[in-house]
């Protein structure tokens, strides 16, 4: 299935004549079978204790885990001319060792990396290995797992209080019939649901109890249930293909939707399990945007590359993703400038990222992730319509669900796109990223107990 996107990506890539140039840095089969060689231990073995690995835990001893969360002193705005003024001097030291790229990644190609020691990361929780099952959860304490979903459901409070509060004044004191009925399908969609799911829970409620008496919690009840069924498919680990190295996650969005937040955070889980991690400043449309990115890798112990304000995102990208191979990276995540799906300029541009990541690797980006603003409500939905198109999105985050009143958005969103849903955002700090787990959000969203 994997392999099915990726393919489209390459055919993505390849249906724009005239864009793909003598590919320089093609790979020939010699080098492919090289960088398959090379990758061959350090896949995933199911059966190795990872626990009692005594090189992963050396690993993971040095690696240190994330730093302190941002705060907002952090990133606020700098003078724009110092941060310019840096940013060049950023630049011309990221110029200088691209300068010397050629050898370097063809160093990286060729000979196998016989100085690292075959490594199995412990990816965090909501990754997987790619092609390989999902680990199974560990049981998580049940003092943590109540203190996440807390705080998922204070999040959810403004969107699952309006919700029980209306649903429960149509239902007091009245038998279930047409009218009670419509007036509930009408009530769900206005909470941003979708019709697919208000029509799911109508449906669900007037087979089971037509004709009787109803309460406010059993609606809640068959809602959350039905709510969980729609949500479940698209509920997933995101899956790291580590073969590729880097694997490569391109994250693009509208503005202001928590890209370079998110990508912090993704990196703050991912070096904390040992991944050696390179973040890609592709906004380059602002300098408060890359010096922005810096203090996230900074504070991620990531690698970070990026160039001068104004400069090309394509060429960029495909700089980072010769220099994350040259580096061994495990994971590049490359950030985009935020941009509105209606601006055609702008989106061809974001095109043009995934064609020139093509042409290093014809399945990268591996990844593309869009995150979504869940105070957006439902404009998010014509969001995904168009950039899944253009950018071929095939994964997606919703961030800010704390305090919306709109969370019932992303029900709408898996019930239509159907593209898997990774993690939500939280909160602005480092740990406010969490798995998507479709019972917790139902039920958080329905206010009912877990
Ligand atoms: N409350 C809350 N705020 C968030 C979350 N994620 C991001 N933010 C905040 O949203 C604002 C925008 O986040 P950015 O990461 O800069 O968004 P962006 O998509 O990179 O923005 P552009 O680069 O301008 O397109 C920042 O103030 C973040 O701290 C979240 O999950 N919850
Ligand atoms: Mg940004």
């Amino acid at each position: 299935m994997a392999l099915g996107f990726f393919k489209k990506v390459f055919t993505f890539g390849k249906e724009k004549p005239g864009d793909t140039p003598a590919a320089p840095a093609e790979l020939t089969a010699e080098e492919k079978a090289a960088i398959s060689a090379e990758s061959e231990p350090k896949g995933r073995d199911e059966d190795l204790p990872l626990a009692e690995d005594p090189v992963l835990a050396e690993k993971m001893e040095t690696a240190g885990g994330p730093s302190d969360d941002l705060s907002p002193e952090d990133l606020s705005m700098v003078p724009l001319d110092l941060l310019e003024a840096e940013a060049e001097e950023e630049n011309a030291e990221a110029n200088a060792v691209t300068a010397d790229e050629p050898e370097a990644v063809d160093e990286s190609v060729t000979v196998s990396d016989s100085t690292s020691e075959p490594f199995v990361p412990v990816l965090p929780k909501g990754f997987a290995a790619a092609e390989a099952r999902a680990p199974e959860p560990e049981a998580p304490a049940p003092a943590e797992k109540l203190s996440w979903f807390q705080r998922l459901k204070a999040g959810l409070f403004r969107t699952s209080s309006q919700l029980t509060s209306q649903i429960t004044a149509l239902f007091t004191k009245r038998k279930l019939d047409d009218e009670t009925l419509e007036e509930l399908e009408d009530l769900l969609i206005q909470a941003d649901l979708g019709v697919e799911t208000a029509l799911r829970v109508t449906d669900t409620l007037a087979s089971e109890r037509y004709g009787k008496d109803v309460t406010g919690e059993d609606v809640t009840k068959i809602m959350a249930a039905e709510i969980v069924k729609v949500l479940k498919p698209v509920a997933k680990p995101l899956a790291l293909d580590l073969s590729h190295k880097p694997h490569v996650i391109l994250v693009v969005g509208v503005n202001g939707t928590g890209k370079t937040t998110t990508i912090g955070k993704l990196a703050a889980k991912l070096s904390g399990s040992g991944l050696k991690v390179m973040l890609a400043a592709g906004d380059t449309f602002r300098a408060a945007a890359i010096e922005q990115l810096k203090i996230w890798a900074d504070r991620t112990g990531s690698t970070f590359i990026g160039t001068k304000l104004g400069a090309d995102a394509a060429g960029l990208a495909y700089e980072a993703f010769e220099k994350a191979k040259a580096d061994k990276a495990d994971v590049l995540i490359i950030d985009t400038a935020g941009r509105l799906q209606n601006k055609a300029e702008l989106m061809a541009e974001l095109e043009k990222i995934v064609r020139v990541l093509g042409k290093l690797d014809p399945d990268a980006p591996h990844t593309v992730l869009q995150t979504l603003d869940a105070t957006t409500g439902q404009n998010a939905l014509q969001q995904v319509e168009i950039f899944r198109n253009v950018a071929c999105v095939n994964g997606l985050i919703m961030t800010k669900l704390d305090g919306t009143a709109r969370g019932g958005i992303l029900v709408a969103i898996a019930a239509k796109h159907k593209l898997p849903v990774y993690f939500i955002g939280v909160g602005e700090g480092i740990d406010d990223l969490e798995p998507f787990e479709a019972e917790d959000f139902a039920s958080a969203i329905a206010g009912i107990a877990r």
